[in-house]
């Protein structure tokens, strides 16, 4: 672990650093609870565990957990475990030090195989804490993202879509949206199966995904239907891109196997304007949508 020790008493870091090395793990010191706090607000994420002093000069190892205590938000990632040591243990001190903040409280002299043993146990939070916040991640991967196509899904996509709206109303900033579909996919799916038709869907979005501007974000938002946010962009500037999106489908064909399929593409384009909501949005990118396959598919229109 990195271990970082704020104690005032020049003999008693010396020892601590001594055996705290000796069960191989990285030290660094301070003296006080001002330089505690103020190392944390550099690094806060450098360290793994504190011990901290109760009495020092300047700012009280108290003082200092309550306000490192509030450097953190509530998630898991932020918890840093501290422990006190101190040459008085009353039972108000300890109190008070676990209330400010504290996990757990050593009276000195310091029995070492005790603080190796409290160390250990700390780790064993602490590797627990890190398991938590690997696995929230994965979650939130997965509930974000489309299984088939690793696109962001509708969900995903949807929330994208609310921040770029807020930016675009807050700044005056352009924004349009666009709903891509991909024409007679059903044919896919009857004539070669429904696994050819997954690939298609891998392929069309891997392409889709290469061809994206910085900035764009796309989605799956249905079956064989994908959503673009254009932030920054205008109507006219929109329609450019996704004719860009859509030569890069319709420009080669797609290979899956013995089978070389040439797709095409249809999108709906609207701008966004104050008032619009989120659906209404889709809602008017779906009517070009549907427009643009009333009039003969693979085309763009706004
Ligand atoms: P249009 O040009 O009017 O869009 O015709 P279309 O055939 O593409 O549209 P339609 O809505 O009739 O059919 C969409 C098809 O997409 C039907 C559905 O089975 C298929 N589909 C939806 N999701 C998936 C999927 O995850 N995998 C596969 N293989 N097919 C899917
Ligand atoms: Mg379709
Ligand atoms: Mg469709």
């Amino acid at each position: 672990m990195k271990i970082l020790i704020a104690e005032d008493t020049l003999s008693d870091r010396m020892l601590l650093r001594f055996h705290l090395a000796k069960l191989g793990h990285q030290v660094s010191e301070v003296q006080n609870g001002e330089e505690l706090v103020n190392t944390l607000k550099d690094s806060y994420y450098d360290w793994d565990l504190l011990i901290v002093d109760l009495n020092m000069p300047i700012k009280s190892g108290e003082e200092a957990a309550r306000e490192i205590r509030a450097l953190q938000t509530d998630s898991p990632e932020d918890w840093i475990p501290i422990i006190f040591l101190s040459g008085s243990g009353t039972d108000e001190d300890i109190q008070r030090c676990i209330e400010a903040g504290a996990d757990d409280y050593l009276i000195k002299p310091i029995q070492h195989k005790v603080l190796a043993a409290k160390l250990l146990a700390m780790a064993r939070i602490a590797n627990m804490r890190n398991r938590l916040v690997s696995m929230n991640k994965r979650l939130e991967a997965l509930s974000t993202t489309d299984y088939l196509t690793e696109l962001p899904n509708r969900r995903a996509f949807e929330i994208s879509l609310t921040d770029e709206m807020a930016k675009a109303a807050r700044y005056e900033q352009a924004l349009s949206v666009a709903v891509l579909d991909i024409d007679h996919f059903k044919r896919i799916n009857d004539e070669y199966g429904h696994d050819v038709g997954d690939e298609v869907l891998r392929q069309v979005s891997a392409r889709l995904k290469s061809s994206l501007r910085k900035g764009d974000v796309i989605g799956r938002i249905g079956g064989e239907e994908f959503g673009l946010c254009l932030s920054h962009t205008s109507a006219e500037d929109a329609v450019n891109a996704c004719e860009r999106y859509r030569k890069a489908i319709s420009g080669a064909p797609i290979i899956c196997g013995e089978h070389k399929l040439n797709l095409t593409v249809s999108l709906g384009v609207t701008a966004y304007c104050d008032n619009l909501g989120q659906l209404e949005l889709i809602k008017l990118a779906d009517k070009a949508l549907y427009e643009a396959k009333a009039k003969g598919r693979n085309r763009t229109i706004y």
